[in-house]
This record gives C-alpha cells, structure tokens and sequence, in this order.
C-alpha cells in the first residue's frame, strides 16, 4: 500500500513536470515570437580575401542598417577544424577583427566578438550534437569537399556543423546571410532546432538564410574554384590587404581563354565571367551592361580597367587596417566588449537549455 502511494505520488509528479512543460511550451509556441536577430561568422583563417568581401562583409556592413539586432563572430573554434599555427592564429584574430572595422562593421551597432571567448558555443554543440544522427552529417557538401584529399580526417571537420548550428542557436539567431554553399548547414540548424524543440519544448527559433546577393567569386588561377583564404598559391586572390600593384599583377594574370573580346558567358569562358562579376560586384552594373561597355575592348586593356576599380575599392580599406593594426590595445579592448555584450545574451539561453536539458 505504501509502496503504490508512493509509486501514484512519482507518477503524478511527474505527469505534473511534464505538464508545465507542456504548457510552458504551448505558451511559447503560441505567445513568443522570437525577435530578429542577424548572425554571421568569418574564420580567422588568414587576410580576407575579395571572395569573403564581396560575398560577406560589404553585406554584413549593409545590414547592420537595415537590422536592429546584428552579431558577427570571429569564428576560431571553427579555424582549428584544420592545423594552425598558434603564432599565425593569434595575428589573424587580430587582423582580422581590424579588417572588419576597417570595412564598416560597427562594435557599437551590433556585436563584434570571438567565439572562443563565450565557452557556451561548445556546450550547445554537445548538447545538439547528442540529439544529431551521423546520417545528417555524412552527405554535407563541405565535410566530403574539405576532406576528401585527406589520410585522416579529424572529428572536428566531421562536426563543425553543429558547432555552426550552436553559434547561431546560442543567441537565438533568425537570420543567417550565407552564400549558396552554405545553405545546407543553415537547413541543418533549422533541424537541430525543432529536434531540440520537440525533445524538450519550445525554445529555439527556426533561423533563416539571408541569401547573399554577391556572386561566388572565383580562384584567379582555377575558375572552377571558389577564392579561398587557404589556397597555397597567393596569385588565386586578391586580399584585402594586398598594394594597387599587386592587384594589378595579380588581375593581370588572372587565367582567362584565348579569346579577346569582352563576353559574359559563365559557362563556356568562366575566368572572364569572373573578371567581370568582379566589376558588377563593384558597380552593382549587371553583367550584360559591363559586356555592352566594352564593345570593341581587348580584355587585356578590360583587366587594367578592372584592376583600377578594385584598387579605388580596396585601398581605403588597406590604409584603415594599417591605422587600426598600429594600436592593438584598442583592437583588444573592442574584442573585450565584445565578448561581455555576446555573454550577456548567451548566459541566459545556455542556463535555460541546461534546466530544459534537465542539468538543474
Ligand atoms: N570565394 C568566395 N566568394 C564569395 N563568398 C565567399 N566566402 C568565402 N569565400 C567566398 C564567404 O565568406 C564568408 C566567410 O567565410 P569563412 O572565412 O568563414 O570560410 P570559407 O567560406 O571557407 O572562406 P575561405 O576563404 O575559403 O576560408 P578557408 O580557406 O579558411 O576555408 C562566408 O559567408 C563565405 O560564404
């Protein structure tokens, strides 16, 4: 008799938890609307690159206008899903941090910070990580990309996913602007979350992607590449860092076909579809305009052209790196608040997961 009170009373507690869950959850579901929040990340995998500027940052600066919420993220837990050299990371956190101040993006807008300064970022992984199949991961386009040439690919690469899905979910991200290749990763986010959410009740919001409008710019030296930070050889981009000559030599030998006038066709000649989405990035022209332009020019007199262009485009930036760069406290001190206003959101979101998780 005592033990089957005791037994109703376990069960009737219970049922009683599971209840306010429910209704906690039906309360949200029907009465919170999750405020918009942007979210974005960059690796400090080195000096951006016009590929990373045109098809990330200048659209980051743009929303910082349109959106009252805004957090951009030095992602260096995600730079180490490949080796780095300490030294090296340590002076790209720095740099890189100052390339963005240097294109517009405003700490006192939005949040700037580094993501290793907040540890909840690994704590929500592991936490959507134990509600995540392998299955979801195996057929990603950037895992099997990223390590196909390699003996040993690590856990981390393997994972990097959820850790992307926990940065975003941490704040309640609702907004993601990407590039097209990333929009799988953001689905993956958007999954993580509703198994969470039926799991354990109502809590993170479904985060949207922010197509980015930019074109996928490509390698100067293989077109059919993306531009990449980490690609060994320096001539396949334009960093932002780079002097007018270098970008003139650099675009001067950007691989094009042999033929020499100005035609846009991505297809057939992609080194010059590049060139000139490279100009309509800049211009906001469309590619059919550039083409009507230059009736009659030789594509070697087009690069110069262009060359002019991105060198008006990205000396300013160049020289406010250099300004910024010459006072590293100041950097410092920005990554500092930086990280106080993202913990100041974080801090909440992971203790509520945690009592949801049934940690408290
Ligand atoms: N070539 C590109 N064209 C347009 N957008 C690009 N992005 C990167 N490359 C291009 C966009 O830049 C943002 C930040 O990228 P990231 O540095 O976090 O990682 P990534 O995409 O892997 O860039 P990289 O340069 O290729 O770095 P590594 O070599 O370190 O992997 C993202 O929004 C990305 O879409």
């Amino acid at each position: 008799m005592a033990l089957s009170s005791r037994f109703s009373s376990k069960i009737l507690r219970s049922t009683c938890r599971l209840a306010r869950r429910y209704l906690c959850s039906s309360i949200s579901n029907n009465n919170v609307t999750f405020p918009e929040r942007v979210f974005s990340g960059i690796q400090p995998t080195g000096i951006p690159h016009i590929g990373n500027y045109f098809g990330a940052i200048k659209n980051w600066v743009k929303l910082q206008d349109a959106h009252e919420n805004v957090m951009y993220s030095i992602v260096d837990l995600h730079s180490i899903t490949v080796p780095q050299d300490p030294a090296v990371l340590r002076e790209n956190i720095m740099s890189m941090t100052a390339c963005l101040l240097a294109c517009g993006i405003d700490p006192d807008r939005g949040i700037l910070f580094q993501q290793s300064q907040v540890p909840w970022h690994t704590e929500l992984a592991w936490i959507l990580g134990c509600n995540c199949s392998l299955g979801r991961l195996d057929h990603l386009p950037t895992w099997k990309e990223k390590s196909a040439g390699m003996k040993d690919a690590m856990l981390g690469l393997y994972t990097y996913p959820v850790l992307q899905a926990a940065d975003i979910l941490l704040y309640k991200g609702t907004k993601v602007p990407v590039g097209e290749d990333q929009t799988c990763h953001i689905e993956l986010s958007r999954a993580l979350a509703k198994l969470f959410n039926n799991r354990f009740g109502h809590y993170f919001p479904q985060p949207e992607v922010l197509l980015t409008e930019a074109p996928r710019i490509k390698s100067l030296r293989h077109p059919d590449k993306k531009m990449s930070k980490s690609e060994a050889n320096i001539k396949s981009r334009i960093d932002l860092t780079d002097s007018p000559d270098e970008i003139l030599q650099k675009v001067k030998k950007a691989v094009v076909d042999s033929q020499s006038e100005i035609t846009y066709d991505e297809e057939g000649r992609p080194g010059l579809a590049n060139l000139i989405g490279l100009e309509c990035a800049i211009t906001q022209k469309s590619p059919s305009q550039v083409c009507e332009e230059n009736i009659g020019v030789m594509l070697g007199q087009y690069k110069v052209t262009l060359a002019d262009l991105l060198i008006a485009e990205l000396t300013p930036i160049k020289l406010e790196m250099e300004r910024l760069l010459s006072d590293r406290h100041h950097i410092s001190n920005i990554i500092e608040k930086g990280r106080d206003k993202a913990m100041e959101i974080a801090g909440p979101n992971i203790a509520e997961v945690k009592s949801l998780v049934g940690f408290k």
